[in-house]
């Protein structure tokens, strides 16, 4: 490192890159960072922080993030200025708009938003200003089952209730590996070490998944389930509970709707142990089931915990919804080590009526219903299509912005989304990489490193294992020639808007942009929210808030906040909503349903420690050789398949892949496994080096999706797998 004078200096601010939000601490000189480690002195993260959170250094310096626009000239993306980019992408998006009507433009928003606060306000900015029915996000690949479950149950879809996980003593982890993702929607830093403290207080954790992952071998006992098989059982163990008389009347006649647990036996009475018996998973058999839900209701310290593996299946919403239910059924809901409310700084957000989330109040012509004004991306490439088709098609799409989202290596049927958006009108990027999605853009915009943003986390405190909160101010002096996420976007708005709308439009546009800019909202958020000052002189402000460089001190979550979190009109917990008893009978078709693992193979996916959905691929501390995009195969199922450990051809009724195959005794019978992100473009100067892998959203299928929630089936895919050269 050449001496430039200056003196290093270290600042404090928690990793941005996933909910764990980990403390780091930065080394820096003058403008450059010159290292990043952990921070022992974080009071929530002790010292914790995975792989990704070490690379920070190598993402922040990474010669192949973008720092200037690139437009799109004779084919090729080149450098431009900013004026010059801002003005090709406000006047091809104005086209589209002018052309084709508002709904004419998509915009679609990518998970790295949920950890930037100005990202955030500004893809709101977006929305206010720019509406669409055209609306995708991350959400229909991942969290739309919780989102629709919270809103139909408590009448509020961000009313999560969160496993008191420090407290616990029975845990029951369905379809989440959370010692390699950190816990989502459970936000905690060191997993592993928060399940085995459960164990070492005398307490229980058990998963159910198709794979013995890395939480399965932390975990007290471990059973395989088929895949989007859940459901059944969790049904089952409520009906358990019912039949033995273990629900908690005294919570039920306080929070639940009259008669609804007379509703509740009635619709469960099929899904008895017996009946769901060989059709869950090899070893789940009517004993076991029992015996869970005896083991659950007799432990008041217990909650069931259900994530992205059920939650990105066929029938996730009601796999969810069972839940929530056997939550509440047993009232250990907002109760101290069963599942409780977390309050964030930001909690007030749940005073505002558009937090609450919406429902089918409109569809798309394929049928598909909007959720909190979402539409699924399941038919995304579809809306696209039927635009090529039929430039007067109505809600059909002819342009699209994405926001830090790589939809062409995250959303199921890629290839057919990746023909779609290559004959789109027109295209825009607001990413800091030339992605697989942002090589297809006409213009790609930039925004500067993330270090040179504040960090104020809003999202992901909603659903913390603590109270907490915190607020970093940059770590690094902003540079003058690149805009902040929110100044970017806010930009791009307003000269879409001067272009298409008339002088009130643009002089709501100045304002909502002045009033919108995470300078004028962290202040009041703060002073205002549930540790704030409000008016008074004492309790936080955002200064006072900063000056806890490693966060505030954790304080446990408490009892007593289901009342300001339920949202109904009559405010008790609807444990049996309308669209769900309606969807309950599909379910109910499964127990007639052959059992799986008997000849056909089901594709899941998985995360890796390394990886960080589509990105992240190409950082040197990242890429070692044991990190790798392979398809794991029980060895019964490869010796079946005549295929060995190495190259073979998995195939789905969208496509045909080439894999990597490793063998694994972890993988249950009849179930593979290959994880999403992969398949960087060869020519991509930014998402890989080296090791592009394998999209396995080439196969995955946009027209399976659970009809209830919109959500994409990426698990549970039916695949045929066979030998290269068969
Ligand atoms: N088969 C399968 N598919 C899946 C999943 C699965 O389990 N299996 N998981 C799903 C889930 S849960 C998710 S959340 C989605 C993720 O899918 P997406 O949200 O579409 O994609 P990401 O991979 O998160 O891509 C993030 C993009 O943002 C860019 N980026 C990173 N930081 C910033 C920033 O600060 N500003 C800007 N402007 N850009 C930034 C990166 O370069 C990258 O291009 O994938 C989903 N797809
Ligand atoms: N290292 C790392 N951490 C991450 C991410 C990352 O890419 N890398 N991504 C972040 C994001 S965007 C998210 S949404 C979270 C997700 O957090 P998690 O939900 O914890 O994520 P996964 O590791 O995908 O865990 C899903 C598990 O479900 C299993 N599974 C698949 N199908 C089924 C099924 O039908 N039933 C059951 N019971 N299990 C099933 C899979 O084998 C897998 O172990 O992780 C976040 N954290
Ligand atoms: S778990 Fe890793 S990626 Fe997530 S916040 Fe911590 S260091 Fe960052
Ligand atoms: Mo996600």
């Amino acid at each position: 490192m050449p001496h430039t004078g200056s003196v290093p200096t270290t600042h404090h601010r928690p990793c941005h890159l996933c909910p764990a939000s980990c403390g780091m601490t930065l080394e820096i000189e003058g403008d450059r960072l010159l290292s990043v480690r952990n921070d022992p002195e974080d009071p929530f993260s002790l010292g914790y922080c995975c792989p990704k959170g070490l690379a920070i250094e190598e993402l922040h310096n990474d010669p192949d993030r973008l720092r200037r626009p690139l437009v799109r000239r004779g084919g090729e993306l080149v450098e431009t200025g900013w004026d010059e980019a801002y003005a090709a992408a406000a006047e091809g998006l104005a086209g589209v708009i002018k052309r084709h009507g508002k709904h004419g433009l998509a915009t679609y928003i990518g998970n790295p938003n949920v950890h930037h606060f100005g990202a955030l306000l500004g893809t709101e900015l977006w929305r206010q200003l720019l509406p669409t029915k055209n609306r995708y996000t991350a959400n229909s690949q991942d969290v739309n089952p919780h989102l629709l479950i919270n809103y139909l149950t408590f009448g509020m879809q961000l009313a999560h209730p969160v496993p008191d996980l420090d407290r616990i003593r029975f845990l029951l982890v369905v379809g989440a590996n959370p010692s390699v993702s950190n816990g989502s929607l459970m936000t905690a830093p060191g997993m592993p070490s928060r399940l085995r403290a459960i164990q070492a207080r005398g307490g229980k954790v058990v998963v159910l998944d198709p794979r013995r992952t890395e939480t399965a071998r932390l975990a007290s006992e471990h059973h395989f389930v088929w895949p989007d098989r859940d459901g059944l059982l969790l049904l089952a163990m409520a009906h358990v509970i019912l039949r033995e008389g273990l629900e908690d009347a005294a919570f039920l006649e306080r929070w639940a709707r009259p008669g609804v647990v007379d509703r509740l036996r009635r619709a469960l009475a099929p899904f008895t142990p017996l009946a769901v018996s060989g059709r869950i998973g090899p070893d789940l058999d009517a004993e076991t089931v029992t015996r869970l839900a005896l083991e659950f209701a007799g432990e008041k310290r217990s909650a069931v915990y259900g994530r992205l593996g059920p939650s990105n299946a066929a029938h996730g919403g009601l796999t969810i919804w069972a839940v929530t239910l056997l939550n509440a059924l047993v009232g250990n809901l907002d109760r101290v080590g069963g599942s409780m409310f977390p309050e964030a700084l930001g909690s007030w957000i749940f005073a505002l009526p558009q937090s609450r989330g919406s429902y089918d109040r409109y569809r798309s012509p394929q049928g598909a219903a909007e959720i909190s004004g979402e539409y699924p991306c399941h038919i995304l490439a579809d809306q696209i299509e039927r635009g090529l088709a039929d430039p007067t098609a109505e809600q059909a799409i002819f342009g699209l912005v994405t926001f830090a989202g790589n939809p062409i290596l995250s959303v199921p049927n890629a290839t057919r989304l990746r023909s779609a958006v290559e004959k789109l009108e027109f295209r825009v990027a607001v990413d800091i990489y030339r992605s697989e999605t942002a090589q297809l853009a006409d213009v790609v915009l930039p925004p500067r490193s993330p270090l040179h943003e504040p960090f104020f986390d809003t999202i992901s405190t909603h659903f913390a294992v603590a109270d907490v909160g915190r607020y970093s101010p940059p770590a690094l002096p902003p540079p003058p020639d690149q805009p902040s996420e929110y100044q970017l976007v806010a930009r791009l708005a307003s000269e879409v808007v001067r272009r298409t709308r008339g002088l009130a439009g643009q002089v709501r546009a100045r304002l909502l942009v002045a009033s919108l800019s995470p300078e004028r909202v962290v202040g009041p958020i703060v002073r205002f929210g549930p540790r704030g000052a409000g008016i008074g002189p004492s309790g936080l402000t955002q200064a006072r808030l900063a000056r806890h460089v490693h966060g505030l001190e954790p304080t446990p979550l408490k009892e007593g906040r289901l009342k300001r979190r339920v949202f109904t009109p009559d405010r008790r917990i609807d444990l049996l909503p309308g669209p769900i008893r309606a969807d309950l009978p599909r379910l109910e078709e499964l127990l007639s349903a052959p059992a799986p693992g008997s000849g056909q193979l089901l594709l899941i996916g998985r995360r890796q420690l390394k990886s960080n959905n589509s990105w992240l691929h190409n950082l040197p501390k990242l890429q070692r050789s044991s990190h790798r995009c392979s398809l794991l195969v029980n060895p019964a199922d490869a010796a079946a398949a005549g295929v060995l450990a190495g190259p073979a051809l998995l195939s789905s009724r969208v496509g045909e892949i080439e894999v990597e195959v490793e063998l694994s005794k972890d993988m249950a019978p009849g179930v593979v496994s290959l994880p999403h992100g992969w398949g960087h473009a060869p020519h991509g100067a930014g998402l890989a080096r080296g090791n592009p892998g394998v999209n396995v959203n080439a196969i995955t299928d946009d027209q399976a999706f659970d009809p209830l929630t919109g959500n994409s089936a990426l698990h549970g895919v039916p695949v045929e797998l066979r030998a290269l050269s068969t």
